[in-house]
């Protein structure tokens, strides 16, 4: 069955509201005997997927021959295979066009693996609340996470409403004027949950058959503006906690929404971690006016410290750059560095493996770690 075919099927007129296109289509014809579908939320080890037959739990099965590797992700669209016992297995994850991931927290430390949070997205939309102090390096790192997903990142600061004289007053253009500074080439949207103020600019970034991931600090009004969009109260929302305006985490999965003709938002419960998982080409785009500067230092290795012609400092010194950015930079890229260099002494440790393998018999000890 060739693309066209397999697009227009129609027993698959139902996945467009899920984002089925002609990309998608393309790329299951390498699954043709198999049930296309989108996996719509991930509880443990289960995946509920919408298929054109509507929404089916499935689990895990043995991965088809040109399947992404790992674990499925919310957001995956994914070829199904029937089981004999009428479960639904996921047999293969198709190649996907964008990704937020992570270090993973739980097996941080000594042997880093990557955790897919949301997959296939088209926008990172970054929600933060401005009833908090701004944390301009979580929310730099939150956006060096999000380019370097592929999609289009944004920046959504919600609670417009609970700022001195509202959410067209002089503090909300003030917040917003201090976020542009650490988030070039980001547009940065002011919004309330509570007026209605932004929503329109958001749904903006959006179009049927595109999909937006909200990412962003708990409590900061992810699933209250889903809601919102929906005009239904689907996704639960939690009160913000008293004191330290942190949230309680009331979501508590990540889930796939379909907005009807408007298009289709992940939400994610709050993100407390955030270690980077690679993030060269995000720290890139995240950071461009730093490495934009950087290229005109005297000093090809130069340290933006006290070299003599830091152009990073000469833009310091005119006021034109925030130091605690250049550290915030320092910081992360020395993280991305570590990082690299754990993975490639872990690579060259089990290709040592193998090559030992094949020139003597395995001996016990092969099989440590
Ligand atoms: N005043 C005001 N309150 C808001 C706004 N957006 C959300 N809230 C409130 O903030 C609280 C937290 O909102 P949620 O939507 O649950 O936050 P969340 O980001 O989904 O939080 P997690 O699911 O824990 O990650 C709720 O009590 C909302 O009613 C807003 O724009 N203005
Ligand atoms: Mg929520
Ligand atoms: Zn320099």
């Amino acid at each position: 069955m060739d693309t066209a075919d397999n697009f227009a099927r129609p027993d698959i007129q139902s996945l467009l509201a899920y984002g089925w296109n002609e990309r998608v289509a393309a790329l299951f014809t390498t699954f043709p005997n198999r049930i296309p579908g989108r996996v719509v939320r991930v509880d443990r080890m289960r995946y509920l997927v919408a298929t054109p037959h509507g929404q089916t739990d499935a689990f895990k099965g043995p991965h088809d021959e040109g399947s992404e590797t790992g674990t499925p992700a919310t957001g995956d669209w994914v070829a199904l295979a029937a089981g004999s016992d009428q479960r639904a297995s996921v047999a293969a994850i198709l190649p996907r066009h964008s990704v937020i991931k992570r270090l993973d927290p739980s097996v941080a430390g000594a042997r880093p693996e990557e955790q897919v949070l949301v997959a296939n997205l088209d926008v990172a939309f970054v929600v933060h609340a401005l009833d908090r102090p701004a944390q301009l390096s979580r929310l730099e790192r939150t956006l060096v996470m999000a380019w370097e997903s592929g999609a289009i990142p944004a920046l959504v600061l919600t609670k417009a409403d609970l700022m001195d004289g509202g959410p067209q007053g002089h503090a909300v253009r003030e917040a917003v004027e201090a976020v542009r500074q650490i988030a070039p080439g980001v547009e940065v949207i002011a919004a309330s949950n509570v007026t209605g103020f932004g929503l329109d600019e958001v749904l903006g970034l959006m179009s049927p058959g595109m999909t937006g991931a909200l990412i962003g600090e708990s409590g900061s009004g992810k699933s209250t503006l889903i809601n919102n969009l929906l005009d239904e109260q689907l996704q639960s929302t939690g009160p913000t906690r008293s004191g330290d305006g942190q949230g309680r985490h009331t979501t508590t999965s990540r889930e796939l929404i379909v907005i009807p003709g408007r298009g289709i938002l992940i939400d994610t419960p709050g993100l407390r971690a955030i270690g980077l998982w690679s993030g060269r080409d995000g720290l890139a785009q995240a950071f461009r006016d730093i490495e934009n500067l950087a290229a005109d230092c005297r000093f090809a290795d130069c340290r933006h410290e006290t070299e003599p012609g830091c152009a990073l400092q000469a833009a310091v010194n005119r006021g034109d750059l925030d130091p605690r950015r250049i550290d915030s930079h320092r910081k992360m890229e020395a993280e991305v560095a570590q990082q690299e260099h754990q993975l490639s002494v872990r690579m060259s440790r089990a290709n040592q493996r193998t090559a030992g393998r094949r020139s003597r018999p395995i001996r016990n000890d092969d099989v440590e770690e």
